[in-house]
């Protein structure tokens, strides 16, 4: 058998790659205690409500029907995927490849339902005051993501070409330019599958061609040297972004729960 890398050549390959893959790193209990916990969720009208500030949509790819999306945040909603977002085995990965202790910033719990579209090429990085650079997101798969399902897609060695997008506070899709001559690799996960990048990573999905959910929890951390603004401050941030951008479509009387 193989020996696991060193500590030094992980970090090494991190940086070279701006990606790490860490295969059937959450225990199987956890991912279907988690499963269980999001179909609950799902059906719950209460939540899922086009001004709930928490949830987002999206659309369908022939139709344009809007579709549920996801929950933003969800730990506090999901005592298993708190359980895993918090989980020893992540912290301990997060740990190798930021050298640092990582602190949550915002968990996501994208449910990518058939039909969906996918996202545009996109870094996560936002400028806005107290987004930390070192902002690195664990994509945690609950489904798998084959080949039809729309797979998150990184670009080796792209995230070295720093911030691709103005810094005035706002997303910005990114050319295709940006990534011509690096590698394309779609994170085909497994249940219980993470993968780690940073928020210079250009990535992107494709639509969700199966006839199923395909439900990956993203969840984000900052090194504790570098921890920009708490969550709690993150999410204020957020939502106040949310209302103006959800105002200008007019939509009104929005709300969190
Ligand atoms: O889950 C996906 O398909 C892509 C999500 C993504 O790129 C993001 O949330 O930044």
């Amino acid at each position: 058998m193989m020996a696991p890398p060193s500590p030094a050549s992980l970090r090494e390959t991190y940086a070279r790659d701006g990606f790490h893959l860490a295969p059937a790193l959450i225990e199987p209990s956890l991912i279907a205690a988690a499963i269980a916990e999001a179909d609950a969720l799902v059906d719950d009208a209460v939540l899922v409500d086009r001004k709930n500030l928490r949830v987002r949509w999206t659309r369908h790819l022939d139709t344009d029907a809007p579709l549920f999306e996801l929950f933003d945040p969800i730990v506090d909603l999901s005592p298993a995927c708190k359980a895993i977002a918090e989980s020893p085995a992540l912290a301990d990965a997060l740990r190798a490849v930021l050298g640092d202790e990582p602190v949550l910033v915002k968990d996501k719990l994208i449910f990518k339902p058939p039909g969906t579209v996918g996202y545009p090429l996109h870094q996560d990085f936002i400028a806005w005051p107290g987004f930390p650079e070192g902002f690195t997101t664990a994509v945690i798969a609950l489904d798998a993501a084959g080949l039809d399902s729309g797979p998150v897609e990184v670009f080796r060695g792209a995230h070295a070409r720093g911030c691709l997008a103005e810094r005035d506070g706002s997303f910005h899709m990114l050319h295709e330019d940006t990534v011509s001559g690096f590698e394309r690799v779609p994170l085909h996960l497994q249940p219980g599958d993470v993968a780690i990048f940073g928020a210079f990573m250009p990535h992107r999905s494709a639509p969700n061609r199966s006839a199923a959910f395909r439900r990956h929890m993203l969840i984000s951390y900052a090194p504790a040297s570098d921890p920009g603004e708490p969550r709690a401050a993150h999410y204020r941030r957020f939502h106040h972004y949310l209302r103006a951008v959800y105002g200008s479509m007019g939509l009104a009387n929005l709300h969190f729960r």
